[in-house]
């Protein structure tokens, strides 16, 4: 297995190094039953079960890590990188321990001996992906139901880890939901070679397992989905198979074929099943064939309609649930070390109970996962009830295709969408086979969403939207917490989620919002006290793209949100030059309010001029941040100085 290089080890690492420093856990999962009372540090996505069960253990500089043939090389490597980020200088790797160690690591199977004797009675769960970690006095132990597990269980682990020691505490944990991740399945500039790896090493970090190569625009993907990839991109495609492997990623390859599929042509099914066997030979091990934003009710040759009657819904179904049904049977089932054929069905957002999913549901091969939006293509929430349905009118657990953070739609235009995910049910594991994130053109940007996503798809349960949503921007800023208290206000700025309809399913800026509310209300009865409170605010936001320009270690975040920072620095300055317009309308000063009035209402005319660049956003047009507070406030700055004339 190629061993991963990683541009976000080090940010991670450091992550990982300051969550003892961020907000504990609730008291009852740190409950200390051999001593040591100080809180856990914060393990993200929050494990299903972690618990105190002895003091702190130093990190010695000399370490014994005792290995197996049947280690993970990437979990192997990441306990590597872990330590020796902590100041351990000398590992010294053995297949059996000397006993004479300061300290041991065993990393293998939980059901290896030494290890199943070192986790005592923490209890490993018998579940895929699964782990068991204890830190002992001597010996820590991390042992996994598979590879991945022990990849999972050492992420866990660094996240105990303090400068200098290492929490006393055990963790048994596995996944709530089987697969999770991120499927880039938008419309607009697909993401770059550089963009991908970055996700893949993210998501990773993050233990998601997959990763769906469906970029819309990809003309290899959709329109020309019979033509073989040219050699170059195959190439990029093997790079990131690989990738992907080594962080326990599923790559999964999806090639949508509806726009022009003539389904009872067999040269098309030999070309659809060439295509995915040019991925296999690569290593691509998971394979989707979308069949979304496609018309099913015309047919795309006329040997369709003689093989499956007039067109219509449940026509379509069968149409389909033969092509996937082959695909299943015949390619993915025969080919060794693959997982179920994936789909997107046409109808894919909504819960009524069609004659095409009355079809699909009857005709198409139980081993396919299928894909499910909620009640819309952007719903505002996702209920445990709605899903139970979803099952039932598919046949079987639904695969969430999330579409958030997407920006790709039309109420999205201008937008970064940095909200931590929100109003979806606990429980809804009960009903899914998993969640995927569709997010923004942009990569970077989007991993702040895509964390708290990755939280809830580990543990729905256990998820804590404060909680999550604090922990992802301390994972971006490389744990620094000043650094991330920066991303947390400059996330206020760019929280709204929009649906496809009018009502939005985040608010925008939860916090400076009434914060501005309030300044006016005040401002009603006392200008000054009103004026005075919202000075460090203002300074506060202009300052914020300084911030994060000098301290942030994510350059590709930073070049994803350039044109929002420059936003930022400006209504910062436009606030500033807001407030001292209406202090001097306080003091009376016609000319100099008149002055600063001028100097706001440019700011606000440079702003409105900075657009999206389109090489990077399916969405043209001005950015947009905290609408329409800001606006409001300048305008409100207007009225009060007109009043004066
Ligand atoms: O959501 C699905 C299944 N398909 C498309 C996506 O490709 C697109 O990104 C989203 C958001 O606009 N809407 C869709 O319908």
């Amino acid at each position: 297995m190629p061993r991963v290089t990683r541009s976000s080890v080090r940010a991670l690492v450091a992550f990982l190094s300051v969550t003892a420093f961020a907000a504990p856990l609730a008291p009852a999962a740190t409950a200390s039953p051999t001593g040591g009372s100080r809180p856990l540090p914060v393990v993200s996505p929050a494990p299903q079960h972690i618990a105190r069960v002895g003091a702190d253990v130093p990190l010695a500089r000399r370490v014994e890590l005792v290995v197996g043939k049947d280690t993970d090389e990437s979990a192997r490597n990441r306990l590597t990188e872990a330590l020796r980020a902590h100041g351990v200088r000398d590992i010294d790797v053995r297949e059996k321990s000397s006993g004479r160690a300061p300290l041991t690591f065993l990393l293998g199977p939980a059901a290896r001996p030494d290890i199943a004797r070192a986790l005592g009675g923490t209890d490993v769960p018998e579940r895929p992906e699964g782990y068991a970690l204890r830190v002992g006095h001597r010996t820590v132990a991390v042992g996994g139901t598979d590879a991945a597990g022990q990849f999972y269980g050492v992420q866990s682990l660094a996240q105990l880890m303090t400068r200098t020691s290492l929490a006393g505490a055990e963790i048994s944990d596995h996944p709530s939901m089987a697969l999770r991740g991120s499927i880039e399945g938008f419309y607009g500039p697909p993401w770059t070679r550089a963009e991908r790896l970055d996700q893949l090493d993210f998501l990773g970090d993050t233990r998601a397992n997959t990763y769906v190569y469906a970029p819309k625009d990809d003309p290899y993907h959709r329109e020309k989905w019979r033509e073989p990839y040219p050699a170059d991109k195959l190439a990029e495609l093997g790079e990131l198979v690989d990738r992907a492997r080594a962080n326990h990623v599923r790559f999964t390859f999806a090639v949508s074929p509806g726009g022009s599929i003539c389904y009872s042509d067999p040269a098309d099914v030999a070309a659809l099943t060439a295509k995915l066997r040019s991925l296999y030979d690569l290593g691509v091990r998971s394979f989707s064939v979308p069949l979304d934003d496609i018309s099913y009710t015309k047919w795309n040759c006329a040997a369709d309609e003689a093989a499956f009657g007039a067109p219509g819904r449940a026509a379509a179904a069968t149409a389909q649930a033969g092509l996937l049904n082959t695909i299943q049977r015949e390619f993915v089932a025969g080919h060794e070390g693959t997982y179920p054929l994936q789909t997107v069905p046409t109808e894919y957002g909504d819960l009524a109970d069609t004659a095409y999913k009355q079809s699909l549901r009857a005709e198409l091969d139980k081993a396919v996962e299928v894909m499910w939006t909620g009640t819309d293509v952007v719903p505002p929430e996702i209920t445990e009830a709605q899903a139970r349905r979803a099952s039932e009118l598919f046949g079987g657990k639904v695969f969430v295709w999330d579409n958030y953070p997407v920006n790709d739609f039309a109420r999205t235009a201008g937008r970064l969408l940095l909200a931590p995910y929100d109003k979806r049910d606990k429980g809804l594991s009960d009903h899914l086979s998993g969640l995927v994130s569709n997010p923004m053109n942009q990569e970077a940007a989007s991993k702040l969403a895509v964390f708290t996503m990755n939280d809830f798809s580990w543990n729905d349960r256990g998820y804590d939207r404060t909680r999550s949503g604090r922990q992802a921007a301390l994972y971006l800023a490389g744990g620094d917490a000043r650094t991330a208290d920066a991303v947390q206000a400059f996330v206020d700025l760019n929280h709204v989620a929009p649906t496809f309809g009018e009502r939005n399913w985040q608010p925008q800026s939860p916090v400076l919002g009434p914060r501005l509310d309030a300044f006016w209300r005040t401002y009603e009865t006392d200008p000054r006290a009103a004026i005075r409170a919202l000075t460090p605010v203002a300074r506060e936001i202009g300052a914020l793209p300084e911030i994060l320009r000098s301290r942030l270690p994510d350059r590709l975040f930073l070049h994803d949100a350039d044109r929002w920072l420059d936003a930022t620095e400006l209504w910062g300055e436009a606030l500033r030059h807001g407030l001292a317009a209406l202090t001097a309308v306080e003091a009376g000063d016609g000319a100099k309010a008149g002055r600063e009035r001028a100097e706001t209402d440019a700011l606000a005319e440079r702003i409105s001029k900075i657009v999206v660049d389109p090489a990077e956003h399916h969405q043209h047009g001005p950015v947009k941040i905290a609408d329409p507070y800001l606006d409001d406030f300048v305008s409100g700055v207007r009225k009060r100085v007109d009043q004066l004339d």
